[in-house]
């Protein structure tokens, strides 16, 4: 299996992460910054498909009209030249001051306005470029004091400003859909939306509905100390995973933006194998971009950068072929069979089987012996994880 990244692969990252000059809270630039043109070229010589970018990261907020005019034209060049294509871009409501209490959910009206005029505006450059994904990543929509917010209204704020965006695209005719993008906490002490769950329960809460899911990353979900694979397959479940934020993140700390794979490996394969190859069941399930959302470290240089870059996409095609050799084994399909993984698809009714017949039914109850069912005998949960473990490892075909 090749583990040269082509355009074929999907692989896109966001302009602010190659970009990231290595400001932190405790200490400014370390890398000067990059011009657009430089990273879309650099990116198509690695093997990329796609750039995204906040509008911020593109002109910075408060440009003139003609540097915002000058800058994408400059963009749509360099993606002439090269065949990269913008599949998704998002709107920055999190760093300029007037977003301190947030954009769709400041308690101040004003700013509440200003934020949906920014995202509208954004949208319009979206549907020009060619962008078919919008994510809406609220990092300020939340707050540190439980007095300070009343949550429900937050809710009721960011559900009317999403009713509009639907009506926007809808009447506009753009072919865009949005993905929400929780996160737990960072920069705020709450964010709202904070999960993949939290997500899906607000999006059925919406008028339209089919047109919003979910932009998970990965680093979010385990900074709640959740299994990111597991909340993957049930975005995909609903059908809801709209676009994924692929990165390395080690444990419940603060967000590392690491290199995909560069935290909790062993998850990252069962995501791969989910992505690639649907799961324990099979079945091709997302075919959108694997856009990578990370930072590289502010001790790298340059050339770090670019090697970041390329250790994200060739990760991601190692694991991608770790997974396939996983499947191909006959002990793993061996072991599958013996955990019955398999099992797990057949219905618990069976075909046509009323509540009537299933209270008849006195082998499911009556004379179902559950003290004796398993005799002492095992699913070999763990001897499957092995195997996946060995392939991950490469110690097995
Ligand atoms: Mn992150």
């Amino acid at each position: 299996m090749p583990l040269t990244p082509t355009p074929a692969d999907k692989f896109s990252f966001g302009l602010w992460t190659v970009g990231y000059n290595g400001t932190d809270p405790f200490g400014g630039p370390t890398r000067a910054d990059l011009d657009v043109v430089h990273v879309v070229e650099k990116l198509a010589e690695a093997g990329a498909y796609g750039l995204t970018f906040h509008d911020d990261d593109l002109f910075p907020f408060g440009s003139t009209d003609e540097v915002r005019d000058s800058q994408i034209s400059r963009l749509r060049g360099a993606l002439d030249a090269t065949g990269l294509v913008v599949p998704m871009v998002t709107t920055n409501l999190f760093s300029a001051p007037v977003f301190k209490d947030g954009g769709f959910t400041s308690n101040d009206r004003d700013v509440r306005r200003f934020a949906l005029r920014k995202v509208l505006r954004n949208l319009d450059l979206a549907a020009s470029l060619g962008a078919e994904t919008f994510v809406m990543w609220g990092g300020r929509e939340g707050a540190e004091y439980d007095s300070a917010k009343d949550i429900r209204q937050a809710l009721e704020r960011y559900r009317e400003a999403v009713n509009l965006l639907g009506d926007y695209v809808t009447d506009k005719g753009y072919n865009i859909r949005f993905a929400i993008e929780p996160k737990p906490n960072e920069p705020r002490g709450d964010i709202l939306l904070p999960t993949v769950g939290h997500a899906l329960a607000f999006i059925e809460t919406l008028e339209r509905p089919e047109l919003v899911g979910v932009n998970p990353e990965v680093g979010h979900e385990q900074m709640a100390g959740l299994n990111f694979a597991a909340g993957i397959a049930q975005a995909l479940y609903q059908g809801k995973l709209f676009h994924i934020d692929l990165n390395g993140q080690r444990g419940i700390k603060y967000d590392q933006d690491l290199v995909f794979g560069h935290g909790d490996l062993q998850n990252a394969f069962a995501l791969v194998d989910l992505l690639e190859n649907g799961g324990p069941n099979g079945g091709q399930t997302y075919t959108g971009p694997r856009h990578f959302d990370y930072k590289p470290s502010r001790t790298e240089d340059e050339t770090g950068v670019w090697e970041s870059a390329a250790a994200n996409m060739r990760t991601y095609l190692l694991l991608k072929e770790r997974a396939a050799a996983f499947r191909a084994d006959p002990e793993v399909q061996e072991a599958l069979a013996a955990s019955r993984v398999d099992e797990l698809s057949t219905n618990t009714l069976g075909e046509g089987e009323t509540y009537d017949d299933f209270l008849a039914d006195r082998s499911a109850y009556e004379d179902f012996d559950a003290n004796a069912y398993f005799n002492g005998k095992g699913f070999g949960f763990v001897r499957l994880q092995q195997l996946a473990l060995e392939h991950l490892m490469g110690a097995r075909g």
